[in-house]
């Protein structure tokens, strides 16, 4: 999806359309007052003040035709440069404006722009006429606070977006609507996959048998990959003492994101909100020679995150989620290597999972920010450089993003974008200086004496909950048959006929642990049918006189109208094969 913001054009397009619909609204509304209408990635919104009036659907359609009218009306924009004491003047009846004005420093020139009889403070630019901005279409309307603080008044924040065509309008349209449908709240609440409850809270999914199968098998994968590459996996308690995490500077700098400590007795205990200090004290628990290294120490962790209860989205963004983990001990001289290794794990899994929308993003510190990271700046320079350093002699294209780095480290993130357009983080490989000087945690070098290993945090699927939502996106829920619920639905033509032959099918391939279903609902076979596609499942075998006879079956694969017949035999050695090759 385009984001406007990136297009100059579509940019001060979109800007314009705000204005145009300031302009609407204050035709139908003449006492509204207006705060501010940005540009954003899905085109613009404008924050207006209606005395407490909630807008509704239909007074959008009457904004919109209203807007219709200006446009065709065709008036010239014209831009009009005042001193601060004319804009007071000008806009004297309209506190927000006010506000702004107020805002802008002495001598600074304050522009206007003005179409027909409506004016607005504005730094500009604008196309020259109302009429280029009749290709848009009002997207929703919602309550946002004044200033985004909830102390404040509930503004109404109508967000729209324009083009240059109807074509253009059109085509854009289409793909919200395609977004929408692939969004994995909708999908995962029609395919039974995950569901959160008010009594249980936000951010909290519960993964219903059909998730949690998907779920079970992408653990098994991603272990399985990490145990062929040398890495150990261990259990680890989702609690421990806050002391913990004094020492290991969570305190410190990730305490906001932390639920608070539970006090009992004379103990206090807390939520673990990452794996890394559990890791710390398991290596710290042996003697290490520098032969010893890397080692890989591996976890699919559940953790704890105070997000906020607004930010939280189905699966992709939760307050309990589980992290496909490892804490990478290693020596300085192997840094690249290791790294490298990382980026290539996660290369291989896109592979496999056909992964190709992504950047990478190096995660850097913001240099003013002491209270969120750590304050040494030689360390931090140190490993932003070698981060950067094997990024390039990998030939990795990558973006550089200040504020995005972790409290102890930067980062080699890769950002993905969620059908509603969020911008997340799936994988990320992070070098780390601090965690081992705060734990002391050290090998003995090649001439017997004391060195400090260095740490890659990693985790290649991110966390189960956040792939999840992913992978629900980019199939639209249609899984690969490796992953999918329900491998294969087997439908009696008719149940007095056929349902014995079918069960001993069910019976053989279940016995082989293919996940089967056997649907003898007294329903037409066509429904039985469309009830199969439906839920996406990849093999429907059907089964009639012709199968009974034969002793064979007949299939018909997900989004397919063609129908193939096979023997059981050929029929379960193709789906081993599919299986096998998680294709
Ligand atoms: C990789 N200590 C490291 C670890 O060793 C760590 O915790 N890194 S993290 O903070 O970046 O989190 C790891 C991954 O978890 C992220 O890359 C992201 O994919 C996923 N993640 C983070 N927050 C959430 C959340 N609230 N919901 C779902 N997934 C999340
Ligand atoms: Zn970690």
């Amino acid at each position: 999806m385009i984001d406007i913001r990136k297009d100059e054009r579509l940019s001060i397009l979109n800007h314009s359309c705000a204005h145009l619909l300031a302009q609407a609204v204050k035709h139908l509304y003449p006492k509204a007052k207006f705060w501010v209408g940005p540009v954003i990635a899905e085109g613009f919104y404008y924050d207006i003040d209606l005395d407490g009036y909630t807008l509704t659907n239909e007074d959008l359609e009457k904004i919109s035709k209203e807007m219709k009218k200006i446009a065709k009306d065709g008036k010239r924009i014209y831009r009009e440069e005042i001193s601060k004491e004319d804009a007071l003047n000008k806009f004297k009846d309209d506190p927000y404006k006010i506000d702004i004005i107020n805002e802008f420093p002495e001598g600074e020139v304050i522009s206007c722009y003005t179409q027909g009889d409506f004016t607005d403070l504005c730094r500009g630019p604008h196309v020259d006429s109302v009429k280029e901005c009749k290709n848009f279409k009002l997207l929703k309307v919602a309550g946002a606070y004044y200033k985004g603080d909830s102390n404040n008044k509930v503004l109404q924040r109508i967000y729209g977006v324009c083009f240059d065509s109807k074509e253009e309008l059109e085509h854009h349209l289409c793909l919200l609507e395609e977004a929408k449908e692939r969004d994995h709240r909708k999908i995962g609440k029609e395919l039974d996959l995950f569901m959160g409850h008010e009594l249980v809270g936000p951010g909290l999914q519960m993964w219903l048998p059909n998730g949690a199968t998907v779920r079970y098998e992408l653990e098994k994968y991603i272990k399985e990959k990490e145990v062929k590459l040398g890495y150990n996996h261990v259990y680890t308690p989702y609690l421990a003492s806050t002391e913990l995490y004094k020492v290991s500077g969570h305190w410190d700098h990730y305490k906001d994101d932390m639920f608070p400590t539970m006090k009992l007795d004379n103990e206090e205990l807390v939520l673990r909100p990452m794996n890394c200090p559990h890791h710390m004290l398991i290596y710290k628990h042996k003697l290490h020679s520098y032969r010893d290294l890397p080692i890989r120490i591996g976890e699919l962790a559940p953790d704890f995150r105070y997000e906020a209860s607004g930010a939280v989205c189905g699966l992709e963004r939760v307050r309990q989620m589980c992290q496909n983990d490892a804490h990478l001990f290693v020596r300085p001289d192997q840094i690249k290597e290791e790294v490298s290794n990382v980026v290539n794990l996660i290369l291989d899994v896109y592979k496999d999972f056909n992964i190709t929308d992504y950047e990478f993003r190096l995660s850097l510190r913001d240099k003013n920010n002491t209270e969120k990271y750590f304050d040494d700046d030689k360390m931090w320079e140190k490993a932003e450089s070698e981060l950067r350093k094997v990024l390039t002699e990998l030939g990795i294209d990558f973006y550089e993003a200040e504020g995005e780095a972790a409290f102890y480290g930067p980062k080699l993130d890769v950002q993905i974008k969620s059908a509603i357009g969020h911008d997340v983080t799936l994988s990320t490989c992070q070098l780390d200086f601090l965690l081992p000087e705060r734990f002391d945690l050290t090998y003995i070098d090649a001439n017997g004496q004391k060195a400090r290993p260095v740490v890659i945090h990693r985790a290649i699927l991110g966390t189960f909950d956040r792939f999840m939502a992913f992978l629900i996106e980019e199939t639209k829920g249609a899984f690969p048959l490796w992953l999918s619920p329900v491998q294969v639905n087997i439908i009696p033509v008719n149940n007095e006929y056929h349902l014995k032959y079918a069960q001993k099918v069910m019976e053989k391939l279940a016995s082989q642990n293919i996940r089967v279903n056997l649907d003898d609902r007294d329903e037409k076979l066509s429904y039985k049918m469309r009830d199969s596609q439906s839920h996406k499942i990849p093999y429907t075998v059907i089964i009639g006189d012709k199968e009974k006879d034969n002793k064979n079956i007949s299939y018909r694969l997900f989004g397919h109208r063609e129908t193939e017949t096979k023997s059981l035999k050929e029929f379960e050695k193709m789906l081993f094969k599919e299986i096998k090759e998680r294709g």
